[in-house]
């Protein structure tokens, strides 16, 4: 194994992070404590986890709507709570809330609420590194569903002809709402679309934090050397498409098949295989619950934004441009 075992319990702690940060938010959601519509990446901590941990300090990323395992490992946990609680204290001030949440110290770019629209805006961002001959690039994340946008094709094509430093990668967690993966498409492997506009494509074992992270390095530095690329990474949605999705349209068994191939108890399994005891497992998970459940109080005490705050259009364009406003 080339990663030493420190190395692969930060990964074990990272993963278990993501995890009880939604946890927590379905905590609250049940409580009325947390009010809104959220699109949830249980399941999917490695193709997020991974990820984070490819990218360089120079590079940017455009996260999705179901990215919260990802970000709560990128940005700062209380100003994170706070956004999703709409408080004044969080990255955008409580007007980006779960989908839009951006951070340009961070180098995290909004996401567009039209799927698959946000991608062409993806493109646009890695050319300008690229005209700028910054050494950086994009990973612009989407999912199964938006790849089957016709924004994501034009993109796609354009990024190809100008060399243009991105990284496009598919979380592809098998569904899109209600439609599964084999109702929405006749190819097995998202990534072999990058063939067709002249780009390498790969698809990888999404659930595997380390094969995540290299590859998606990988992709990164031909980025920067103008070859961009597909990185599709497989894993699978544990719960509904949204908080409050009774997920009649599943079958339970194809669910109960995908927690065999939980990515966390995954990673647990291969600690202890390397020594690590589960007391030592079960102090992470405790240390990692007291920062959850402080950054959740902190945010539950936080001040609202005054009505003229609101109501202060210059703040709602720059939140919207992915502007940080604290
Ligand atoms: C243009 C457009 N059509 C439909 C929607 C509604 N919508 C929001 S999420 C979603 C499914 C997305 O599926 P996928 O890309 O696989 O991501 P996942 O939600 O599974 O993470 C849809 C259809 C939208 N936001 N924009």
């Amino acid at each position: 194994m080339k990663y030493s075992k420190s190395e692969l319990l930060k990964f074990y702690e990272q993963l278990v992070l993501g995890r009880k940060y939604e946890e927590k938010i379905i905590a609250f959601l049940a409580k009325g404590k947390l009010q809104g519509f959220f699109h949830l990446g249980i399941g999917q901590e490695a193709a997020q986890v991974g990820v984070i941990n490819a990218l360089g300090p120079d590079d940017y990323l455009v996260p999705t709507h179901r990215f919260h395992p990802g970000l709560a490992n990128k940005l700062d946990l209380k100003k994170l709570t706070a956004e999703l609680f709409g408080k004044s204290t969080g990255y955008n001030r409580g007007k980006a809330f779960t989908f839009h949440i951006s951070s340009k110290k961070d180098k995290i770019l909004p996401v567009n609420g039209m799927l698959g629209a946000g991608i062409p805006e993806a493109v646009g961002y890695a050319w300008a590194l690229k005209q700028d001959k910054k050494d950086a690039a994009v990973v612009c994340v989407m999912g199964d569903g938006a790849a089957s946008e016709g924004n994501v094709h034009e993109g796609m094509n354009i990024a190809a002809l100008l060399n243009v430093p991105i990284v496009f990668y598919i979380e592809n967690n098998g569904w899109a709402i209600s439609n599964p993966i084999y109702e929405q498409t006749k190819i097995k492997d998202l990534s072999i679309r990058g063939m067709a506009y002249g780009m390498p494509g790969v698809t990888i074992d999404g659930n595997d934090v380390v094969k995540v992270k290299e590859t998606v390095e990988e992709a990164i530095a031909k980025a920067k050397k103008g070859e961009p690329s597909v990185v599709e990474a497989k894993t699978y949605r544990f719960r509904g498409h949204f908080e409050g999705d009774p997920c009649f349209y599943r079958d339970n068994k194809e669910y109960e098949e995908a927690l065999k191939g939980d990515c966390i108890k995954r990673m647990e399994k291969l600690l202890l295989e390397q020594g690590v005891t589960n007391m030592q497992l079960e102090e992470i998970a405790e240390s990692v619950q007291k920062r959850i459940d402080e950054a959740f109080d902190y945010a539950e005490n936080a001040p609202m934004p005054t009505p003229e705050e609101t109501l202060d259009l210059d703040q709602v364009y720059a939140t919207n441009l992915g502007g940080e406003l604290l």
